[in-house]
Formats: C-alpha cells, sequence, structure tokens
C-alpha cells in the first residue's frame, strides 16, 4: 500500500495514512479512542465527538474489533495514550469488515484452548506473544544460517519424496508416486553425506522432515523442522563443535535482537545466553548418573535407549545443555561409525537440553564394505540403496554431521510446554488442517 505509515513510524508532526486492525475501542462519551493494531505495534486514533465530523466519528467508532481499516491525520505528542503519540483523524475508511463474533479473542483477554487457536491461527497470531514466537524463529533460522555460512557452509535443498527411509521402517508415510510406492523423507540424512562426498564438502539444510510416529506427545511432530549438518573431513567431536556453536549463536541473535519479543513472551529478565562448554558426557556415565538419581523404577543397563523419565533426571542433575557420547553401536543407525578402538561403541552423539534431546549426530561409516555390512546388520536391502552406496566406492572422504530439531530449539529456547506452539499448522495424529 503506497503512503502507508508503520504505527512504529509515526512521528509526532507528521500527517500519516495507518493501516490495520481495530484492537479496541474505548468510548468515553464525549472522546473515544480507536487502538489501531499493525505488525509493528500499535496507535491511539481521538475521536472528539464535538469537533469531528459525525460521519468520520460514526465509521471509526461502529467499526467492529478486528475489521481491517485505515485511517489518516496529523500525529501528535501525548504522554497519555499508551505510545505516547496520538492520531487524529481526517479520514478512516474501512477496508475489511470483521464479523461481530470471534472464535478468539486476538485481545488475548479471554483464554483459547490450543486447538481453537490452531484452528484459528491467523486470529491467534494477533496476539503479541504468539506474534513474538515466531519472530524470534525466524531470527532463529536466520542466526543458524549466518553461522553455518561462517563455517564455510553451502545451503542445500534435497528432495522430500523419496524411495527409502533411513530412521527405521515403522515411521515412513508412504505415498504413491506415478503409481510407485514412494515416502515422504524423515531426514535428509544420505542426500546431505553424498554432497560432504562433493565439492561442496560442508552443507547445511533447513527444510521439513516427515516421520509417522504413532504417539501424541509434548514434543513430538508428524512434521518437524530439521537443521542439518554435514562437514567433509570432519569426526564427530568436529561435529559436535558445530552444534554448539549453532545453538550458541542462536542464543545470542535472540539475546540481541529480540528484547521486544522475548518482553512480550515475559522472559526479558530470566532469558540467558548458555555460557561455557557443554559437558560431553559418556553414555556410560549418563546411565550411572541417572541410576544414582533414583528417579526410575528400573536400573539401566548397557545396550538400553535413555526413556524419557532418565532424558529428565540427568537433564536436572546436569542443568545445562550437554552431549551424550559413546553410545553402543547396536543402537545407532547403520551410518554412525564405530570407534575404531572399541567396535561396542560408536562415533554417534545427541546434544540434550535439560528438558529433552536437540541433536543426533555422529562420524559416518565412508568404507564401503563397512557400510554395506552395515545396512546388512539393521535388516535393510543395500541394493535399495545404491543410489547412495555405490558414490563410496568413488572417493567417499570421512564425514561427521548431525540434525538438529527446529521446532525443539525454538521450546526449550523460550520454555514453551508444547512444541505445537513453535509451528504455525503443526501436524499431529489429529491435526491434517488447516
Ligand atoms: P470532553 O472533552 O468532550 O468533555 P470527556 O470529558 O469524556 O470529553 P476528557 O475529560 O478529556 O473527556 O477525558 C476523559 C478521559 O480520557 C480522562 O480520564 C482523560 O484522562 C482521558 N484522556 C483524555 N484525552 C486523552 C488522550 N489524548 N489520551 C489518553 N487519554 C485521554
Ligand atoms: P534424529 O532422528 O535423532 O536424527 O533427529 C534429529 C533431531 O530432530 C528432531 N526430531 C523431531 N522433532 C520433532 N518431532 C519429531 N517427530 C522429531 N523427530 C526428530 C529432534 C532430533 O534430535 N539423520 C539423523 C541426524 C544425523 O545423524 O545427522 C536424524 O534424523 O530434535
Amino acid at each position: 500500500m503506497q503512503n502507508r505509515t508503520y504505527t512504529a513510524d509515526a512521528e509526532p508532526g507528521e500527517t500519516v495514512t495507518v493501516a490495520g486492525w481495530v484492537h479496541e475501542i474505548r468510548d468515553l462519551g464525549g472522546i473515544a479512542f480507536l487502538i489501531l493494531r499493525d505488525t509493528t505495534g500499535k496507535i491511539q486514533i481521538k475521536f472528539e465527538k464535538d469537533e469531528m465530523d459525525d460521519e468520520l466519528v460514526e465509521t471509526g467508532l461502529n467499526a467492529a474489533r478486528e475489521s481491517v481499516i485505515t485511517a489518516t491525520g496529523a500525529v501528535d505528542e501525548e504522554p497519555r495514550a499508551p505510545t505516547g503519540v496520538e492520531l487524529t483523524p481526517d479520514s478512516v475508511e474501512v477496508i475489511a469488515e470483521a464479523d461481530t463474533e470471534l472464535p478468539l479473542d486476538p485481545s488475548g483477554k479471554v483464554d483459547a484452548e490450543i486447538s481453537t487457536r490452531l484452528d484459528n491461527r491467523t486470529l491467534d497470531l494477533r496476539k503479541e506473544e504468539v506474534q513474538a514466537i515466531f519472530e524470534i524463529r525466524a531470527e532463529i533460522q536466520r542466526a543458524a544460517r549466518e553461522t553455518f555460512r561462517d563455517l564455510m557452509c553451502t545451503e542445500i535443498t534435497t528432495p522430500k519424496i523419496v524411495a527409502t527411509g533411513t530412521e527405521g521402517g515403522t515411521e515412513l508415510f508412504p505415498i504413491t508416486y506415478f503409481g510407485e510406492e514412494a515416502f515422504m523423507n524423515q531426514s535428509p540424512q544420505l542426500f546431505k553425506q553424498l554432497m560432504a562426498g562433493s565439492n561442496l564438502e560442508r552443507v547445511f539444510e533447513i527444510g521439513p522432515i516427515f516421520r509417522a510416529e504413532e504417539h501424541n506427545t509434548p514434543r513430538h511432530l508428524n512434521e518437524a523442522t530439521s537443521i542439518d549438518f554435514e562437514g567433509a573431513f570432519c569426526d564427530h567431536h568436529e561435529a559436535m563443535d558445530v552444534a554448539e556453536a549453532v545453538v550458541k549463536s542462536v542464543y545470542e541473535a535472540v539475546d540481541e535482537n529480540c528484547q521486544s519479543e522475548l518482553e512480550a513472551l515475559g522472559l526479558a529478565e530470566e532469558f540467558e545466553v548458555p555460557e561455557g562448554d557443554f559437558p560431553r558426557l559418556s553414555y556410560e556415565e549418563a546411565i550411572e548418573r541417572i541410576n544414582a538419581t533414583g528417579e526410575l523404577d528400573e536400573q539401566l543397563v548397557w545396550g538400553d535407549d535413555l526413556p524419557t523419565e532418565g532424558e529428565h533426571a540427568l537433564g536436572q542433575d546436569v542443568g545445562e545443555h550437554y552431549f551424550i557420547t559413546d553410545w553402543p553401536a547396536e543402537i545407532k543407525p547403520f551410518y554412525i561409525m564405530d570407534q575404531e578402538d572399541d567396535e561396542q561403541l560408536s562415533t554417534g552423539f545427541d546434544m540434550m537440553h535439560p528438558r529433552m534431546e536437540l541433536v543426533s549426530g555422529g562420524q559416518r561409516e565412508h568404507r564401503y564394505d563397512n557400510l554395506i555390512e552395515g545396512f546388512e546388520a539393521q535388516g535393510l536391502n543395500p541394493e535399495d540403496f545404491d543410489y547412495y552406496t555405490k558414490m563410496f566406492k568413488y572417493g567417499m572422504p570421512p564425514h561427521a554431521g548431525f540434525g538438529l530439531g527446529g521446532e525443539r530449539l525454538v521450546m526449550t529456547l523460550l520454555g514453551l510446554d508444547n512444541i505445537r506452539e513453535a509451528v504455525l499448522f503443526p501436524r499431529d495424529r489429529q491435526r491434517l488442517s488447516p
């Protein structure tokens, strides 16, 4: 819209046209105020009934809440106005009228259930604190991209419709692809590895992953955003360094560039950028510490995956981001390399937030024969992965990488209770639209 001024840019002494939604109307009798809201904030529009054209007053004050309007007039300083300035209109135009009955209250005075909010995301995102989550999410992705670029990585986009899965057969969404069976991709794993073997060497991707998780939890989605890294000539220690650098840079960027959003969420005081190196515990140490907390009914033994309560107990114990390294090889996928001096141990690692797992990664098996054996050991037919395995015969360097859950990063950074808060239109067992 030409000549439009954002409310945050409306300076005293100017005559401007603002455009946005009717947030609130306060009619005090002789004087009334319409609060107009746009993406940058709000502005008070003053109607002095005796001094203004009746039609103008009527147009402004009869507009239903959440209608879209424009108003043109002089901006003046006004200490009593919420933002210290107000606009006295010469004209007001209703551009799109809103129903008087709304499915949820964007002013936030009346709470709504999460399902009502997700069904009406447009209205939900008119709330300052919900808008703030998505402004911060965008900043997180921007900062992650910048850090990867600083670390010499090239951003890639890999296919989401694929012929084979990699992260366990039960969690695939099958689709029909011109009469053939295909799947929605669970992870860019194989493609990013193929690019680590190309001259790109160091790559990253921020893109969707699809997982047919049957269970309904506050930290699983059926469509999530994965922040993936893969680097040639990297080992698992270097991949952990990259994961740590990315997570820290994201916290720093939010701290530096999102203070008003943190304030809208009531987090400005408590928000902290992680300091110091993230501790790196071995799997063995992790299970010992979990057992020592006495929080689990049954003691964990070597080879067990960490149950959710175990992750919580350890998270409380450690109290900051940390890595778990030296996992048993048998519970890590085929593409993770075993340790050279002990085949029982893998080079796989997880990065944990005290509340949950954020990252999985490791050094990859780049030796052709070992890779084929790994497929067979996991019950996969290596021939189905020929497009991948054959590239390991043409000069595949050692490489390592990780996948970082984008929504879990937003969720843990902001202390959100439910991962769905961090997605515009979440996909879960119950939810396929909007
Ligand atoms: P009139 O001026 O026609 O007699 P009124 O008596 O309703 O109308 P005021 O007494 O000026 O209006 O104000 C009513 C209330 O609105 C008061 O509490 C006053 O502090 C507040 N108020 C007045 N002008 C502004 C303004 N520009 N911004 C915010 N609050 C205002
Ligand atoms: P993994 O399966 O552990 O590893 O996934 C990596 C990270 O992605 C996030 N994540 C999810 N977030 C929300 N809902 C889900 N259903 C979901 N599934 C995963 C988590 C998890 O830590 N290919 C490997 C990564 C690698 O080795 O590079 C992989 O996909 O935060």
